[in-house]
């Protein structure tokens, strides 16, 4: 008894074609994912999630892949006793399937957690940040030589820039002349920012394996306990700075709205949400961060906020090629809602730093 609710789709023949031993019941679309397209799938026996990897975001998804079951076999090694994400190999044995444009992977799915879109209480926070430090804790032994830097420039400031002024250069959706004072607005903070991926760039702090997209949507926390359990979305993790992830974590925890958000006076920069973010962070990944790691935490926020809005601008301007929209204007609300959000972090940076320092020092360790 199938019931696709995703009519017309290749979903099911794809489902079949990984090493489930199972079948089909339902499947339906599922996740918030900005870039790949997700479904949850449920069998007989069990439940599944199966993933289209956008090819054009991920040319290589092989090398994802392989990179995704190092990570997950490393973990699961160290934690058996714990739930973890695991790769279902296709019958071929390999790790997902391709055809076409398209990629295809399936992975176990991991019943009684959720997921939360914006953090409302400290305690969401201090869980979805500990499961984030608790991630950069297992994979701390694992060479990052194994891992394939498959977006070698992703948080790269100068060439994410660099694709702004080409996105303003050619003007591919007439859409310049409409953002052109924004563009101002936020090319104003380029230098400082520049100067803080510099100061990265040149090894001020140590390259990890890390996971480059921490939006809180991607850890999996139990849905009774709120414990953090499993970090997921794992495509992006590459050898980089840590600071990537503590910046995309003040990005997405300390407002009430997330990005989408188009009313911006609701864009607010909590400070408790700050100091759990910090104190659950530093004990899941158990106190191993350096001075300077520290002590650039809050720049790291500025740095990914900055590059969040100027993606946003970049894609806007390009017409909406990147970025999932469901309406004509949002990656544009989205870049003004990133911009507020930097504008507030910046006008009051220095308290923001001393309560970073204040919390990073008071943690029991
Ligand atoms: C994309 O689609 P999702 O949620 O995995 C993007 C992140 C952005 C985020 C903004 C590979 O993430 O870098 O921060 O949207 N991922 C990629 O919501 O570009
Ligand atoms: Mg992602």
């Amino acid at each position: 008894m199938l019931q696709k609710k995703d009519p017309g789709s290749p979903t099911q023949r794809i489902v079949e074609l990984f090493e489930t031993g199972d079948e089909v019941v339902s499947i339906e679309m599922f996740g918030q994912g900005r870039i790949n397209d997700t479904f949850k799938v449920t069998g007989m026996n069990h439940i599944y999630v199966l993933q289209r990897i956008n090819t054009t975001v991920f040319p290589e998804p092989e090398h994802i892949m392989q990179n995704i079951n190092t990570i997950t076999n490393h973990i699961a090694k160290k934690r058996p006793d714990k739930p973890n994400l695991r790769v279902i190999p296709t019958q071929e044995g390999k790790l997902g399937y391709s055809e076409g444009n398209d990629y295809w992977r399936l992975y176990n799915y991991l019943d009684h957690t959720r997921t939360l879109d914006v953090i409302a209480t400290t305690q969401d926070a201090y869980a979805a940040a500990k499961g984030f430090g608790d991630f950069l804790y297992l994979l701390s032994d694992l060479d990052p030589h194994l891992i394939k830097p498959v977006l070698p420039d992703f948080h790269n400031v100068p060439y994410r820039i660099k694709q702004l002024e080409q996105a303003i250069r050619e003007d591919r959706a007439g859409r310049y002349q409409k953002v052109q004072d924004l563009c101002k607005q936020v090319r104003k903070y380029e230098p400082e920012i520049i100067r803080i991926y510099q100061l990265i760039d040149n090894g001020a702090v140590p390259v990890r394996i890390t996971h480059n997209d921490t939006k809180i949507s991607n850890v999996l926390l139990d849905e009774t306990t709120l414990e953090p359990l499993v970090v997921i979305d794992l495509d992006t993790v590459m050898p980089g700075s840590v600071l990537f992830d503590l910046g995309d974590m003040i990005r997405t925890f300390l407002s009430p709205v997330d990005e989408n958000e188009a009313d911006l006076s609701k864009v607010q920069i909590r400070s408790e949400m700050l100091e759990a973010l910090i104190s659950g962070y530093h004990k899941g990944s158990k106190y191993m961060l350096t001075e300077m790691e520290k002590e650039l935490v809050i720049d790291a926020g500025k740095m990914l906020i900055f590059t969040q809005t100027i993606r946003f601008l970049t894609d806007y301007l390009n017409g909406d090629l990147y970025y999932k929209i469901d309406y004509s204007d949002q990656n544009l609300i989205r870049a003004k809602n990133q911009l507020t959000l930097l504008s507030l972090l910046i006008k009051e940076e220095k308290t923001w730093k001393s309560i970073a320092r204040e919390i990073f020092s008071s943690s029991l360790h």
